[in-house]
């Protein structure tokens, strides 16, 4: 009952190491210059990752963890658990921290599912399926490795049932504005008038709470943000030297965006796989935007895509919410 799906082996290696260097040499050849965010997650960054989320500083996980533990009869109501049978795709899944919370409550109270974990890294999905393997043995998984839309659409074509979407941890706050506007789109076409989607936004909330989160002393989100160049040295033959480069994070309370950058101390070359990138002094990167909501925000984001709010719940904090949508 449990199964791995991904691309045939020998073709996809190759086209992910072509679409990584195109992706980086056209981010580093723009202006400003700008890595994508979800290159983050090698081996290494998922190890970093979970450092983060055991930070004190960070506190999106802790609480949507407090959703996910106490409030799990709430969640499960709210997809209409024990309504019509469903199929339950998780985009992003990581590790699994959170959604275990209700996988075992769905199974506790005898639903009938397949969890469709999807994740951009092979790596953490071994991770988590040798957690569920431990924990909850019983349960139906297809685990789906790569990009978000390529493997819904497999997912689609896996599942005849209906379908119940979770995209936790402030995952969609790492899209701009118009991105996020465009995701949603494209998932309320893709989706059916009886599926639900569950979505983890991060609230505003004080500013400094929010760049603390995203700027720890530890020097830990730093090392995520960095590790990037070290994956550029390691898959695409680059030489970044990562002691030339410094993080720089900055929050706008106004528009919500938490951002990332790396700046390079001092004029200096790069070559990555025979192409030169010349930095300034004090030119930087634009690495990750976390983006912040305030609940009208939201409510605007379901309006204009198309989907209706249903539900939502809040940890005990009142810092992050999960949102429940309908077609
Ligand atoms: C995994 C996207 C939810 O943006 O809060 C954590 C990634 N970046 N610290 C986030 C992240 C820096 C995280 N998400």
């Amino acid at each position: 009952n449990l199964q791995l799906i991904k691309e045939s082996k020998k073709s996809s290696e190759k086209d992910h190491t072509d679409h990584f260097l195109n992706d980086v040499l056209t981010g580093l050849q723009s202006t400003p210059k700008h890595l994508s965010s979800k290159y983050f997650y090698d081996k290494t960054g998922d190890e970093l990752f979970q450092k983060i989320m055991a930070m004190p500083e960070y506190y999106l996980t802790r609480c949507e963890l407090d959703i996910f533990k106490n409030k799990t009869s709430e969640i499960a109501k709210g997809i209409r658990a024990d309504q019509e049978p469903f199929d339950l795709i998780e985009l992003g899944a990581g590790d699994a921290m959170k959604s275990t919370y209700l996988l075992k409550h769905l199974s506790e109270i005898g639903t009938d599912f397949t969890y469709m974990p999807i994740d951009i890294s092979g790596n953490i999905l071994s991770v988590l399926e040798k957690n569920l393997k431990r924990q909850l043995p019983a349960i139906d998984i297809e685990l789906l490795e790569g990009e978000y839309f390529e493997m819904l659409e497999k997912a689609m074509t896996l599942s005849s049932r209906r379908k119940v979407i979770l995209f936790l941890g402030g995952n969609i706050g790492n899209m701009s504005r118009k991105e996020a506007e465009k995701f949603c789109i494209a998932l309320y076409q893709l989706l059916n008038k009886e599926d639900i989607v569950l979505i983890g936004f991060d609230l505003k909330k004080n500013p400094y709470t929010v760049l603390n989160a995203y700027s720890d002393k530890s020097g830990i989100t730093a090392a995520f943000n960095l590790n990037l160049l070290s994956r550029i040295n390691r898959e695409l033959d680059g030489n970044f030297n990562i002691a030339d480069f410094q993080h720089y994070e900055s929050y706008d309370p106004i528009t919500g965006a938490c951002k990332s950058f790396l700046i390079s101390l001092r004029d200096q070359k790069v070559n990555i796989a025979g192409q030169l990138i010349s930095f300034e002094e004090n030119e930087v990167i634009d690495m990750e935007v976390s983006q912040k909501f305030s609940r009208s925000e939201i409510r605007k984001l379901a309006e204009k895509t198309g989907f209706r709010i249903t539900g939502e719940i809040a940890d005990s904090k009142d810092w992050f919410i999960d949102s429940i949508w309908k077609v």
